[in-house]
């Protein structure tokens, strides 16, 4: 049985075969496949997805993967599972904008326990494993931030789009009416991934996300977790498989967040 180092050691080639197709796909002409109302992904996103799921396909052939593009494949049974965000921030790519990453995790019984999420455009490797810490390219990570709201800043995620996408604007509006007189700056990246990366290095001191898929926040979850930041949904339970929300900081500001937003 494969320890968790070694599926780091794993993760983290694969997120490189990813950032190779990112990197030769760079400058030239895409095609987009539409996802509904104003969203989609890039031909470079499936590619991305296709070669990571080639290489972990011989790599840990035992280990099923949910891939954001292509779905699930493999052995449901598996206690393991890959999942993976090939392209996480594709409207930023797609715009040109650096803000965007590989984004892939291992969970184990619908845990994050290993993940890995490579930045190319800054050249940044966030990664961690259970129990051994959080690194940035292989220098060790540990949030710092504030205990005080009103000198902290806030990444939340983009305003929904598709069905439901005004009735969960309005409240996410009136959620932000709330944070804003409080809290020192809101930031919205963009990227979930990024988001959490950015906040296990004490770029920003807190990440609220009210509607997120796994695959945008699961390597991240465990980096930030392995970095010391608390991650729950917006009701306080830790993150996990399942989950819709993520409300991820340090200790004071997640208590006065979920007070806030409660
Ligand atoms: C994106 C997330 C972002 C969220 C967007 C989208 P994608 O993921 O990273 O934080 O606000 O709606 O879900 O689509 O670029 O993989």
């Amino acid at each position: 049985m494969m320890e968790l180092l070694d599926y780091l050691g794993t993760a983290e080639h694969a997120a490189e075969r990813g950032v190779e197709v990112i990197r030769a796909g760079l400058g030239r002409e895409r095609s987009i496949s539409g996802k509904g109302d104003r969203d989609f992904a890039t031909d470079v996103d499936y590619a991305v997805e296709d070669a990571v799921r080639a290489f972990l396909g011989q790599e840990t052939p035992e280990i099923p993967l949910l891939g954001e593009e292509r779905g699930r494949s493999g052995d449901s049974e598996s206690h393991y599972e890959w999942v993976l965000d090939p392209i996480d921030g594709t409207i930023n790519f797609a715009h040109g904008s650096p803000l965007f990453g590989v984004s892939l995790a291992l969970m184990r019984n619908g845990m994050p326990v290993v993940g890995v999420v490579y930045a190319p455009m800054s050249e940044e490797r966030f990664s961690a494993a259970l129990g051994h810490g959080a690194a940035l390219n292989k220098q060790a990570l540990r949030a710092s931030g504030p205990s005080d709201l009103s000198e902290a800043v806030v990444a939340m995620g983009d305003f929904s789009v598709g069905l439901d996408a005004d009735k969960r604007n309005l409240r996410r509006l009136a959620g932000l009416q709330r944070l804003v007189p409080k809290v020192q700056r809101i930031r919205m990246l963009g990227t979930a991934a990024l988001d959490m990366c950015w906040l296990a290095a004490g770029r920003v001191d807190a990440v609220i996300h009210e509607r997120i898929n796994l695959w945008d926040v699961a390597a991240g979850t465990v980096i930030c977790r392995e970095a010391g930041v608390l991650v729950t949904d917006l009701d306080g339970v830790d993150y996990g498989d399942g989950a819709v929300s993520v409300l991820a900081a340090g200790p004071d500001i997640h208590r006065a967040l979920l007070t806030e937003l409660g």
